[in-house]
């Protein structure tokens, strides 16, 4: 099938003057236009106005749109995973794994939509009756990255319509076209729904400053946005400035320690998984392992054994573990980053570019471990590539004292067979990042929890337990049902 009948399919023809690109192979799969701040401001404005009705539509009911979304994904999963596959260049298994995120968040915001509970609250008055309520918040922008280009947006606008929000969606420019085909699977979804206001959803176009046009209206009360620590440093404080809220997702350095009493055998796997699955391109990829010194000669060598037997291709053929990076700066970022890990002592082992001649216009890499004299420099930064760094410890302290001293935390996790290791590094003390596993990757969490981190990975926290709170507003509502006014905290306060 090519990309056109594909992208027709899902319901999209697409024409403009930016041409899109697969990262597969560098050909074109589509053209898009950009939003003009004129045709962003008509739609910030449309959202609002959706916004004024959604917002008394029991939420349930609410929850009813949410769910036929989540059949129209169900009967589209092959061809919007292909087309994820096809615009990002993750493998098809990963592509067709973001689509089942988006299933999955579809069903626990549809359960959501009859659960958005408040609290009943003792008053300390007489013939009083406190109560918290959540209520519909207004327009959210969300601001999405590459790498999962449509499940993100899912987590923060599966939510947001039960909580009674619009939204309008600015994803990355590297991935328009799956954005306007989740878009119209969306608007299959509105049109069997019958009555949802015009405007409930839309896609806005363009390179950084329509995210910062959004970031910077007052008719967006929420942004969230998922991209580097760069991009948050640019955007946050333009919504702060306005008294916005924000739920910032942005990089991640997470690190994997192996102790002495690990599975090495599943270590390796998981290892593998984390560090090279996405071609290192996810918040979550692991990027430093952290090794005791009595297990590391007989890890390491079986990682790089492991690496060496890693399939590298075409996302959307069998068998293909790696695919491309995103893109030329990609690439270049990763060369960059090897060559200042050389500098402070590393061991490079993998790394380069492959496949290019039968891919000139692609850019595919060979994983890279690196085995590090200590943990600084580089290892210091997110390098959006599969780059694994190594460093040798001597005991568990040294492991947690090292995973945290990093300026990100977002996810982390050991392997242990060891209770008290496990329990350490769950504990206060332990790990200092959103997500702390044990015996299992860093990456590829359930929708189920709440997913961010700490530090500068912007402390928001999207998708599961209960981050749907970010999408409402809460309201404390005191009622006096008495004839008297007793004043809190025993004041008087009358005239004679
Ligand atoms: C991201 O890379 O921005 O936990 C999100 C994971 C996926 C989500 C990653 N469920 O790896």
């Amino acid at each position: 099938m090519t990309p056109t009948d594909l992208l027709k399919s899902l319901g999209v023809t697409t024409s403009g003057d930016v041409s899109v690109r697969s990262p597969i192979d560098g050909a074109e799969i589509g053209r898009v236009g950009h939003d003009t701040p004129g045709q962003i401001d008509a739609k910030i404005a449309a959202a609002q106005e959706a916004f004024l009705a959604w917002r008394e539509v029991p939420a349930p009911r609410r929850g009813e749109l949410v769910r036929l979304f989540g059949e129209e994904l169900r009967a589209s999963k092959a061809a919007l995973g292909r087309l994820v596959s096809l615009e990002a260049g993750k493998i098809l298994q990963e592509g067709l794994g973001e689509v089942q995120e988006m299933i999955d968040i579809c069903d626990f915001a549809v359960g959501l939509s009859r659960q958005l509970y408040g609290l009943t609250i003792a008053s300390e008055r007489p013939g009083h009756r406190m109560m918290e309520t959540w209520h519909p918040l207004g327009p959210v922008a969300i601001i999405s990255a590459f790498n999962f280009p449509v499940a993100v947006w899912a987590w923060n606008a599966c939510l947001a319509l039960v909580c009674g929000d619009s939204c309008i969606w600015k994803p990355s420019e590297k991935t328009p076209l799956t954005a306007l085909a989740t878009q119209a699977l969306l608007e299959r979804a509105i049109a069997k729904f019958g009555d949802a206001p015009k405007g409930l959803s839309s896609v806005v176009l363009g390179l950084a400053d329509a995210g910062k046009t959004l970031a910077a209206d007052t008719r967006i009360p929420l942004v969230s946005a998922t991209g580097s620590t760069r991009m948050g440093r640019a955007l946050g404080p333009v919504v702060a400035e306005r008294f916005g809220k924000s739920l910032l997702e942005l990089g991640g350095n997470n690190a994997m320690i192996v102790m002495p009493s690990a599975d090495l055998e599943l270590a390796v796997r998981a290892i593998l998984f984390a560090a090279v699955g996405t071609a290192g391109q996810r918040c979550t990829t692991l990027r430093r392992l952290l090794v005791h010194k009595d297990v590391y000669e007989k890890l390491v060598p079986r990682v790089k054994a492991a690496y060496g037997r890693v399939t590298i291709g075409s996302s959307l053929e069998q068998g293909t573990l790696v695919g491309p990076l995103i893109d030329a700066g990609a690439f270049q970022g990763m060369e960059k980053a090897l060559a200042s890990a050389r500098d402070q002592g590393g061991q490079v082992t993998g790394g380069g570019r492959a496949l290019a001649d039968k891919f000139p216009n692609a850019h595919y890499a060979h994983p890279a471990v690196v085995e590090m004299p200590r943990q600084a420099g580089v290892m210091l930064h997110e390098t959006f590539a599969p780059i694994l760094y190594v460093v040798k410890i001597d005991s568990l302290e040294e492991g947690i004292a090292l995973q945290n001293a990093v300026p990100q935390g977002l996810s982390s996790c050991i392997f242990t067979r060891d209770m008290q290791e496990a329990e350490r590094f769950v504990a206060a003390a332990g790990s200092d990042c959103g997500i702390a596993n044990v015996n299992i990757g860093p990456s590829g969490a359930e929708i189920g929890g709440a997913f961010g981190g700490e530090k500068e990975t912007g402390g928001g926290r999207e998708s599961g337990s209960d981050s749907w709170k970010a999408y409402m507003r809460r309201q404390t509502a005191t009622v006096n049902y008495s004839n008297a006014l007793p004043l809190a905290q025993g004041i008087k306060f009358d005239v004679e």
